[in-house]
């Protein structure tokens, strides 16, 4: 095991990191910027390096200054949370190449997993159901419209470099192609530094349905059940929820299987998330695989009741499978909110300021994640996450009716929070009927004032 391990990363995820690692008696080493000064994470680590001023690109995407820092504290490890560098291949290998465990997996399959029209003909492959559409890229518009005039109109563009929403096109008919074909890869150019574009068919208001996956160094994988993201803004989730109101054990089943399936193929090591799209007609298709922990991942965690971060590091020191992975058993509903600081009355207009009181809810069940302290200054430099809030229940009205309950017990003064239209949410019967897709917050009528 481990003696000592880095966490490149701030906020609530460093702290969670911290955490496991305490529990497995390794030591930690923060890493910060001069405005996370006065952070928790810095705190609660056993050593603390200062690796650069406000700006992510200077500090916490400051890939020598992170080297170095892991070099003077004499980490074997580092650990890069979820965004920042958790997903850049050549941060991964620099990692390796200086002599440090990267704690995900190698940078190859993050390359392989990070060119999206490569990880689905490699899924395919493996003999995972995919959005059906081209093989690999579309490099002309010529090439575009011949491959949308086989698998017929709407169909989707998008950026080969791209994932989670940016650099997409929805194409309705083949006159709107050129303009569509020009715009996207104009956007992932400049956005990703990569312009190339893959085409799909459009799958009309489908369901954000993820597989939580872990694999060992020995070729074992298993799958944890699936996660429903379909509450999304802008492709910003706000409530996540274990299992689906609309997977039962037989979809499971196969879901899982196809995602282990694609996880193995890949020769994929540590945790990962495969994402599928579900069809109106619970037809599910490959869509991408995130090759780091998810923001999410407590969702899992409270149904599985494992430690999900702890896992990982066993698995990257080496160690095999534990017997009772093969036996998991999942209980319960579990539903995540993440708590922001914006404002949803006003377009969700990020909202940093001090924290002036903090009270976070407590009681059976109820789980906070958060960096957050009364007195604390949310910088303006990175995400507006404030906390997490994850309730497990026997049943899915159980866990609404407990999550409803915690939020009435939050206090935080001084930022404007998401909480309201999250309680708008729950209340609203199309969401606690269950039936909803990621269409549904585009139809969402939150009146800020209202709270019957
Ligand atoms: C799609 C789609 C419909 N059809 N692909 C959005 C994020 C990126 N990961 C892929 N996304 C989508 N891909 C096809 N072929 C609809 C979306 C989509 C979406 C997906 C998941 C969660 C929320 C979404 C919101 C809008 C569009």
């Amino acid at each position: 095991m481990f003696n000592k391990i880095l966490i490149a990363n701030r906020g609530e995820i460093a702290l969670r990191i911290i955490r496991a690692c305490h529990e497995l008696r390794i030591k930690t080493v923060a890493v910060y910027s001069t405005a996370d000064e006065l952070s928790l994470h810095v705190r609660f680590a056993d050593e603390a390096v200062c690796i650069g001023p406000p700006a992510s690109k200077e500090s916490y995407l400051n890939i020598p200054h992170i080297i170095a820092a892991g070099e003077i504290t004499d980490s074997d490890a580092i650990h890069p949370g979820y965004g920042f560098l958790a997903e850049n291949s050549e941060f991964a290998q620099i990692c390796n190449d200086n002599g440090f465990t990267f704690i995900g997996p190698g940078p190859e399959i993050i390359d392989a997993m990070g060119d999206k029209s490569q990880a689905k003909i490699t899924m395919k492959a493996a003999g995972v159901p995919v959005i059906p559409g081209s093989d690999g890229n579309v490099l002309s518009i010529a090439a575009a419209i011949k491959e949308a005039d086989k698998i017929d109109y709407p169909v989707i563009l998008k950026a080969t470099a791209g994932g989670g929403g940016r650099g997409m096109r929805v194409v309705h008919n083949s006159s709107d192609m050129e303009k569509a074909f020009n715009t996207a890869t104009a956007e992932a150019d400049i956005a990703f530094g990569n312009g190339a574009l893959y085409i799909e068919k459009f799958v009309e208001n489908p369901r954000h349905i993820e597989i939580q996956v872990i694999a060992d160094a020995f070729g074992n994988a298993v799958h944890l059940g699936e996660r429903e993201c379909s509450v999304q803004r802008r492709h910003q989730k706000l409530i996540e929820e274990s299992p689906s109101a609309v997977v039962d054990a037989e979809l499971r089943a196969r879901m899982g299987k196809a995602a282990i399936k694609g996880t193995k193929a890949s020769g994929y090591v540590g945790v990962g998330t495969v994402e599928f799209l579900l069809d109106k007609n619970n037809k599910f298709y490959f869509m991408e695989m995130n090759t780091r922990i998810q923001v999410e991942h407590p969702v899992t965690e409270m149904v599985v009741g494992c430690d999900l971060i702890k896992q990982q590091i066993r698995m990257h020191a080496g160690d095999k499978f534990p017997d009772y992975f093969y036996n998991l058993k999942l209980r319960g509903h579990a539903i995540e909110c993440r708590i922001n600081a914006e404002d949803p009355a006003n377009n969700f207009c990020p909202s940093p300021a001090v924290v002036e009181s903090f009270h976070m809810p407590g009681g059976k069940d109820v789980r906070i994640d958060t960096h957050v302290y009364a007195g604390y200054r949310i910088p303006t430099q990175y995400d507006s996450l404030i906390a997490k809030l994850i309730v497990r229940a026997t049943t899915r009205q159980g866990a609404i009716n407990r999550m409803q309950r915690a939020l009435e017990e939050c206090i935080i003064e001084g930022p404007k929070t998401t909480i309201p239209f999250q309680q708008a949410i729950l209340r609203d019967k199309q969401f606690q009927s269950g039936d909803y897709n990621t269409g549904f917050l585009e139809t969402f009528d939150y009146q800020p004032d209202r709270k019957d």
